[in-house]
């Protein structure tokens, strides 16, 4: 038995081996070819303005168009949710699919997907110590921050470390670091949930059922068992997978990566950039807000009017809207019109859903009349707190957890990508704003 299992992960292995090959050749060729090409130029308010626009960085899982939105290898959200496999009886993609779809640059069929949730569901063993460090933590750590010790915690399992120490030859780092990858990728559910039933359920801890689905499973760890639920974290964590390479935690990743620290070590780093007030926590911060203001007001549903004081009263105190603007995308993010229409045919009458809704008939047409702010429309965050809450995973305080469960899969997809095209260690240069003005200052 222990045998087959070997052989049965071993074949999706395989099956990416072949895939390395052709793809060195293609890149090796093409930067041989046009190696030389300029495609962009670079100015100085760029440097000061954290690089927006600029083309720095080769991320195959995705591509972020300011215009339209975000394509996970080509394909639209809209496009995933009609042609990835999904759970008998469901509507929403299984995440298995758009791991496979990034990681193969292909689409999967039913058993592909079913052989990848079989895959994760046999690595997903987590060793003891694991929770035991996560235990000896204070109940009032923040889950990011338990998050990001537990995934340290793991890293004894590292085959990358073990491989590098035995002396392992650079043309096959992407194999142990596959195996770190995916096993990370089956693991971090478990330690989630083990957070989230740790701080909010008496560490009445729920076991794994290896034979549902990865969100599935990590729903029902979560304590949710019902099965709209379960649709609802399958769109989760298909949505918030990847983002291109530029924010915070893909870059992090990326990053840290490249300098050969192993998957734990990279993707824990990623997860503290992703628990930033500007990135990924501004999901709690979007029900944080919501539920000061309604307070605020009273309770019950807040007027246009209501609504449209306390948006500007948050202006005037320096502080962001959250949920709301974003450094690259210039319309409403499709991740937020996939939940808005999950809500709208789900729970319409939900009246959190209403507020969330309202909200965004109100803030555009403020942050539009700053005149500063780019993208005054919402991005995924405005709306992933409302569609939780409404099934009962009230304590928002988790939430970045959930996404940061779902980043892992493009973003470790790219890291085995990153090890099997031979990328670098990632070094761009800096400069200071003296000889900034000695070289350009004068003219
Ligand atoms: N509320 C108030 N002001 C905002 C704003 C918002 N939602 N979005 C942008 N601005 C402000 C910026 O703070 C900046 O102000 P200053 O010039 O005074 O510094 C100005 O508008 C211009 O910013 P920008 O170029 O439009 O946006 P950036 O690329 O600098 O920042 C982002 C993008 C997401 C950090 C910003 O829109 C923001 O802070 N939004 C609220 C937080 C949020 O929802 N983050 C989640 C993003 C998605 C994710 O990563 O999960």
């Amino acid at each position: 038995m222990a045998q087959e299992n070997t052989s049965k992960m071993q074949r999706l292995k395989e099956l990416f081996s072949e895939k390395i090959e052709s793809t060195q050749k293609e890149v090796k060729d093409f930067i041989a070819a046009h190696g030389d090409t300029v495609i962009g130029e670079i100015k100085i308010s760029q440097l000061y303005g954290g690089m927006r626009g600029m083309q720095a960085l080769i991320t195959e899982t995705s591509k972020l168009d300011p215009a339209e939105g975000i394509r996970f290898r080509g394909y639209s959200i809209p496009e995933l949710q009609e042609k990835l496999p999904k759970y008998p009886g469901g509507e929403q993609p299984l995440p298995e699919g758009i791991f496979y779809l990034m990681l193969y640059n292909e689409l999967p069929d039913d058993d592909t997907v079913r052989r990848v949730s079989n895959n994760w569901a046999r690595r997903a063993q987590i060793p003891p110590h694991v929770f035991k460090v996560i235990d000896a933590l204070p109940m009032h750590t923040h889950p990011m921050t338990q998050f990001v010790v537990g995934i340290m915690a793991l890293r004894t399992e590292s085959e990358f470390k073990k491989a590098y120490r035995n002396g392992i030859n650079k043309s096959e780092y992407w194999e142990p670091t596959y195996e770190d990858a995916m096993n990370l990728i089956a693991r971090l559910p478990r330690v989630a949930a083990y957070i989230y039933r740790r701080m909010y359920h008496n560490g009445d801890h729920i076991e794994p059922d290896p034979s549902l689905d990865w969100s599935g499973n990590f729903a029902h760890m979560l304590g949710f068992d019902n099965e709209e639920f379960h649709e609802l974290l399958r769109l989760y964590m298909t949505i918030h997978v990847d983002h291109e390479g530029g924010n915070v935690s893909a870059h992090t990743i990326h990053l840290v990566g490249s300098a050969l620290s192993d998957a734990y070590q990279s993707f824990a780093a990623g997860m503290n950039g992703l628990a930033g007030p500007l990135h990924g926590l501004a999901n709690q911060e979007v029900i944080r807000w919501i539920f000061a203001m309604r307070d605020e007001l009273g309770g019950g549903l807040p007027s246009k009017e209501q609504i449209a004081n306390y948006v500007r009263q948050t202006l005037n105190d320096g502080k962001v809207v959250p949920g709301f603007g974003h450094a690259v995308l210039r319309k409403t993010d499709p991740r937020y019109t996939a939940q808005r229409d999950f809500a709208q045919k789900h729970m319409p009458h939900d009246d959190l859903f209403q507020i969330v809704s309202r909200v965004y008939e109100v803030v555009p047409e403020i942050l539009q009349e700053t005149g500063k702010v780019k993208n005054p429309w919402p991005n995924v965050d405005a709306h992933s707190g409302q569609l939780l809450m409404h099934y009962g995973l009230t304590q928002y305080d988790f939430y970045t957890v959930l996404f940061g469960v779902s980043r892992s899969l493009g973003t470790l997809a790219s890291l085995i990508w990153d090890r099997a095209l031979g990328f670098p260690l990632e070094r761009p240069g800096s400069t200071t704003t003296e000889l900034l003005k000695e070289q350009y200052g004068k003219k």
